[in-house]
C-alpha cells in the first residue's frame, strides 16, 4: 500500500502516525496517510518562521523568487499526469477536469512568478522640502494555508503562488480527505529549490491539526478556504494572536436565466455549473430561477443533458459525473433531498444515491419553487443537485437570487444589455458571470461576500494581502532638528 510523507524544513519525514485514505470510487482503502499533530504543527511553523528572516530566503530578490515560482509551474506542468491521476485516485474528482485544471494550476504559479518583482511601493509627494518619503511593501511572515479537499492543488495555488511571490513563508496544510496531491507537491517545491522552511505541506485532522495551526502564535496571516462553521474556528484562532485572515468559503449560487437568453448555451453553463466536479465546487450554481414562461422548455432541456451525463469511474476519460469524495458527503445529500421532499420539494430527476460500491450520486433537479425553505434550496450540499424556483420579473428574480447568507457568483443569461447591467448592479456576490458560468483566471479576483468570506484570490490584490506597508522618512537636511517640542 501506498504510504506518503510529510514535507518539514526541505526534508520528507513521517508524521505522529497514520490515517487511512478511501479511494471514493470504491470506497475501500488504498493508502496510508501521514498525520501531523501538535509536534508536527510546531516543527512545521518553527521551519517557517525561521526561513523567514535566514538569508538564504529573506536574501533573495524578488525577481529571483519569481525565478522559483516559474519552475515550480514547470515542474508543476512536467509532473501533470502524476498529479492528476494522484488526485482522481485520493478524491473521486474525474480524470477530464483534473487532468485540465493542472494546466491551470501552473498558469496560476506563473502569473505569481511573473508578479514577484511588481509588487511596488510609492514614493510620497510629501509636503515638507527636507524629507524623502516612501513606502516599501514587505512580506507579512509565515502564512497558514489550510485548503479543503475539493480542488487542493489548485486551491493551494492561489495561496502558495502570492504568499511566496510577496516573499512570505508558508505551512500548507492539505484536507484530511484526499491529501495525496498535495503531499506530493512537496517533491516538486524540493526539486524547484526553494530554501528549506520556506514552504512545508501537512496533512491532518481540524482539532489535531488545522486548529493548533490557526493559533499558533508566529503564524502572521491565515489563508482558508472551507466550509463557513470552520471559518469561524479558524478566525477565533486567528483573533489569539491578532492574525489577519482571508476567507473563501463556498455559496449557494443563483443562475439566473431570463425569457429572451440562447437556452441551449444557458443549460450548458448549467450543467457545468452544478454537475461538473460532481458538483463539489464553491462556485456551484445550485440555484436555478428561471423565468416561468420558458421554465417547462428549459428543464426539459435540462433533463434531458442529465440524463445523458456519463456516470462512471472517475480514472476513465469519458466519465462526467464521478463519485462524491466522502460518504459523509453523499449521506448529508441523501439527508438535505429527504427533508426537502418533506418540506414540498419536487424530485424532477435523480434523488436517490446509485447502488454499488463507492460515494456515487446521480445529477439531481428538484422543483422548490413551493418550498422556499427546503435544505436543498438554503444550504451548500456541495453534490450534483440543482434546486429550482421559477420568477415572473427582474425584480423578483433579483430579490430571490439576493435572498441568502451567502454571496460567491451569480450567473445571469439574458440577451438584454441594460437588464444585465441592472442585475449586475444589484446582485450581492463577489463574481458575475453574464452568458458565461465557471470561468476563471490568475488575473481575475475571486472570493466573495457575507457567508462566502472575506478577501480575494487570485490578480495583483491577492499578492499584496501577504504584504505589509513600511513607511520610510528620510531627513535629507544637515540642519539641526528644530523646535523638538513640535510634531514635524
Ligand atoms: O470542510 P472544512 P469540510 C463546505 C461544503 C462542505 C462543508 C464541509 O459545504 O460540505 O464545507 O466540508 C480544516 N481549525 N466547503 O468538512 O471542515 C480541515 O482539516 C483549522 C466549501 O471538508 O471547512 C480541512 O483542511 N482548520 C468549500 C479544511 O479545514 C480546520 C470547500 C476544510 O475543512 C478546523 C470545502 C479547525 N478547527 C467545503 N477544522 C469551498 N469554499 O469551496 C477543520 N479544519
Amino acid at each position: 500500500m501506498e504510504r506518503f510523507q510529510l514535507y518539514i524544513n526541505g526534508e520528507f519525514v513521517d508524521g505522529a502516525g497514520w490515517f487511512d485514505s478511501l479511494d471514493p470510487a470504491s470506497g475501500r482503502v488504498w493508502a496510508q496517510m501521514p498525520e501531523a499533530r501538535e509536534t508536527e504543527v510546531n516543527r512545521a511553523v518553527d521551519a517557517a518562521h525561521a526561513a523567514f528572516s535566514a538569508p538564504a530566503w529573506a536574501g533573495l530578490t524578488a525577481t529571483a523568487r519569481g525565478k522559483l515560482l516559474y519552475r515550480l509551474a514547470d515542474l508543476v506542468q512536467e509532473a501533470a499526469p502524476r498529479l492528476a491521476a494522484l488526485e482522481t485516485r485520493d478524491t473521486g474528482k474525474v480524470i477530464r477536469e483534473t487532468s485540465a485544471q493542472i494546466a491551470y494550476v501552473a498558469e496560476y504559479y506563473r502569473y505569481y512568478a511573473g508578479l514577484a518583482d511588481k509588487i511596488e511601493g510609492a514614493h510620497l509627494p510629501i509636503d515638507k522640502p527636507d524629507m524623502e518619503v516612501w513606502t516599501r511593501r514587505e512580506p507579512v511572515g509565515v502564512v497558514a494555508a489550510i485548503v479543503p479537499w475539493n480542488s487542493q492543488l489548485f486551491l493551494s495555488a492561489v495561496k502558495l503562488g502570492p504568499a511566496l511571490a510577496a516573499g512570505c513563508t508558508v505551512v500548507l496544510k492539505a484536507s484530511e480527505d484526499g491529501p495525496a496531491p498535495l503531499l506530493e507537491l512537496g517533491r516538486l517545491v524540493d526539486k524547484a529549490g526553494f530554501p528549506a522552511g520556506v514552504v512545508n505541506i501537512i496533512s491532518g485532522f481540524g482539532a489535531q491539526c488545522g486548529a493548533v495551526l490557526t493559533r499558533h502564535r508566529k503564524v502572521a496571516h491565515i489563508a482558508f478556504t472551507g466550509g463557513p462553521e470552520t471559518a469561524a474556528h479558524v478566525v477565533r484562532g486567528a483573533a489569539e494572536n491578532l492574525a489577519t485572515t482571508s476567507l473563501e468559503l463556498g455559496g449557494k449560487s443563483p443562475f439566473i436565466v431570463f425569457d429572451d437568453a440562447d437556452l441551449d448555451s444557458a443549460a450548458n453553463a448549467q450543467i457545468s455549473g452544478i454537475f461538473a466536479a460532481t458538483g463539489q465546487s464553491c462556485v456551484a450554481g445550485s440555484r436555478l430561477l428561471v423565468q416561468q414562461g420558458v421554465k417547462d422548455r428549459f428543464l426539459a432541456i435540462l433533463r434531458d443533458k442529465a440524463a445523458a451525463i456519463r456516470i462512471a469511474a472517475p480514472d476513465d476519460m469519458t466519465t462526467e459525473v464521478g463519485p462524491l469524495c466522502t460518504a459523509r458527503q453523499r449521506d448529508g445529500i441523501i439527508a438535505a433531498i429527504r427533508a426537502s421532499i418533506d418540506a414540498g420539494a419536487k424530485v424532477i430527476t435523480g434523488g436517490q444515491p446509485l447502488a454499488g460500491d463507492g460515494f456515487y450520486f446521480p445529477p439531481t433537479i428538484m422543483d422548490c419553487t413551493d418550498a422556499p425553505d427546503a435544505d436543498c434550496l438554503r444550504k451548500e450540499l456541495f453534490g450534483p443537485v440543482l434546486s429550482v424556483v421559477a420568477f415572473e420579473t427582474e425584480e423578483q428574480a433579483l430579490q430571490l437570487a439576493n435572498d441568502t447568507q451567502y454571496g460567491l457568483a451569480a450567473g445571469v443569461f439574458t440577451k438584454d444589455l441594460t437588464r444585465a447591467h441592472r442585475m449586475i448592479r444589484q446582485l450581492r456576490a463577489g463574481i458575475v458571470w453574464v452568458n458565461t458560468y465557471r470561468a476563471v483566471s490568475p488575473i481575475a479576483p475571486f472570493g466573495g461576500v457575507g457567508l462566502s468570506g472575506q478577501g480575494r484570490e487570485g490578480g495583483l490584490a491577492a499578492a499584496l494581502d501577504y504584504t505589509t506597508v513600511k513607511t520610510v522618512w528620510l531627513r535629507t537636511s544637515d540642519d539641526p532638528i528644530p523646535d523638538p517640542f513640535i510634531m514635524r
